[in-house]
C-alpha cells in the first residue's frame, strides 16, 4: 500500500535525513531550533510599526555599523533559543564582538553556529524583504574553552547552512550538503513545509545584481567586466543583460536560486582597509554552500570562496556568486588582468 502523499514538514525532512545517516541527532535539533528562532523573528518583522520594533537601537556593532532595534532583537532571539539545547559549543554573530560560548549552566555540544541575525536591515524601515543567514561548523575536539580562533575554518568545513527570508511569505532555504531545499512557513500551522526540493541555479544568465553607485571605486577588471555587460548585444558578450538590486543579500540570492543570475559585491576603493562589504563567515560562506549545492558557483573573484581560510571572525570579502558560467566569466576577467 502506498502512503498518501502529504506535505513534508522540516521536522520530517530532517528526521528522514537522520535515518539515512546524513545528519546527527544533534545537528537535526540545532537546525530545528534555528528554524524556531526564525519563526519568532518572522513574527517580530511581520508586526512592523505595530510591534514598536522599527528604527535604530541607538547602538553600534563591532564593525561600527548602526544597529536597528530588530538587529538586536533577532540576535537575542537566536542566542536565547540556542543556549540550552545541548547541541552547541558556541555562537558567533555579525552583531557581537566575539563568540559567545554556551553558558556553564547548560550542557555543551559539538557544533559552532554563526549567524547574521537580520541581513539587509537597512530595508526594515521601508518594508522590504530581510532575512537571517546561518552557518554550522564542527567544534574541534578537546577544546576546553571555545574561542574565536575555533571558528576560523574554511567554508568547505560547513556541515549545514541556510537562510530564512522574511518576504511576502517566510521561507527557509537549507543545505546539509545533499542539495539545497526550500521550505515555506505555513503561518496557520506554524511549521515549515518543503515546497522546493533540489533547487537548481541555471548555468547561464542574462541578469546581474550589483550596487552600481560604487562603480567609480572598483578595480580595473571589475570595471571591464561590467562595461562589457552593459554593452549588451552589440558588445563582446553578445547579449542584453538585465539588472536587479534589492540591497538585501538574502532576497537577491533567493532570486538567483530561483531563476539564476550573478550577485556581486566587489572590493572597492571607498575603504581600502576592508576587502569588501560582506562578511566571509556570516554571509559569503553560507550563501556559497547553498549556491554550490544548487549547481552554481561562488568566488572572491580569484579563488573559490569556500576554500578561503579565514584569519578573523569578522573578515570581509568580495563576493561573486550565482550562475556557474557567469561567475567563471567574471573570475576570468580578474585572472586575465593579474
Ligand atoms: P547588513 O548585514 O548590515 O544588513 O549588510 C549587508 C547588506 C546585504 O544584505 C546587501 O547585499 C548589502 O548590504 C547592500 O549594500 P549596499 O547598501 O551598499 O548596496
Ligand atoms: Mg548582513
Amino acid at each position: 500500500m502506498t502512503a498518501p502523499s502529504s506535505p513534508v514538514s522540516l521536522t520530517r525532512y530532517l528526521l528522514e535525513e537522520q535515518r539515512q545517516d546524513r545528519i546527527s541527532a544533534d545537528l537535526r535539533l540545532l537546525i530545528e531550533v534555528v528554524a524556531r528562532a526564525c519563526k519568532s523573528i518572522s513574527v517580530a518583522v511581520g508586526k512592523g510599526a505595530l510591534g514598536g520594533v522599527l528604527g535604530d537601537a541607538g547602538t553600534g556593532n563591532v564593525q561600527g555599523e548602526a544597529q536597528k532595534k530588530l538587529d538586536v532583537l533577532s540576535n537575542e532571539i537566536l542566542l536565547e533559543a540556542n543556549a540550552w539545547g545541548g547541541h552547541l559549543a558556541a555562537c558567533a554573530s555579525e552583531e557581537m564582538d566575539h563568540c559567545q560560548p554556551i553558558p556553564d549552566a547548560y550542557p555543551r555540544g559539538n557544533y559552532l553556529l554563526l549567524f547574521d541575525p537580520l541581513d539587509g536591515s537597512s530595508n526594515i524601515d521601508v518594508n522590504v524583504s530581510v532575512g537571517t543567514i546561518f552557518s554550522v561548523l564542527r567544534c574541534p575536539d578537546d577544546v576546553p574553552q571555545v574561542g574565536d580562533e575555533h571558528f576560523l575554518q574554511p567554508g568547505t568545513a560547513q556541515v549545514a547552512a541556510g537562510y530564512c527570508i522574511y518576504g511576502p511569505s517566510t521561507m527557509m532555504v537549507l543545505t546539509i550538503g545533499h542539495g539545497t531545499h526550500a521550505f515555506t512557513l505555513d503561518r496557520e500551522q506554524g511549521s515549515f513545509v518543503l515546497t522546493q526540493k533540489h533547487m537548481r541555479v541555471p548555468e547561464q544568465t542574462k541578469e546581474f545584481a550589483i550596487n552600481m553607485s560604487n562603480q567609480r571605486h572598483w578595480e580595473a577588471p571589475m570595471q571591464a567586466y561590467v562595461t562589457d555587460l552593459l554593452a549588451g548585444k552589440e558588445g563582446p558578450r553578445g547579449k542584453d543583460f538585465n539588472m536587479r538590486w534589492i540591497a538585501s543579500m538574502v532576497a537577491d540570492v533567493h532570486r538567483i536560486l530561483t531563476r539564476g543570475g550573478i550577485f556581486i559585491y566587489p572590493w572597492d576603493r571607498k575603504d581600502p582597509s576592508k576587502a569588501g562589504k560582506l562578511r566571509l563567515m556570516y554571509e559569503a560562506n553560507p550563501m556559497s554552500f547553498l549556491i554550490e549545492q544548487a549547481g552554481g558557483a561562488s568566488s572572491n573573484g580569484r579563488q573559490r570562496m569556500m576554500e578561503i581560510v579565514p584569519s578573523q571572525l569578522h573578515q570581509r570579502v568580495p563576493v561573486f556568486l550565482g550562475s556557474k558560467d557567469e561567475v567563471e566569466t567574471a573570475v576570468r576577467y580578474h585572472l586575465d588582468h593579474d
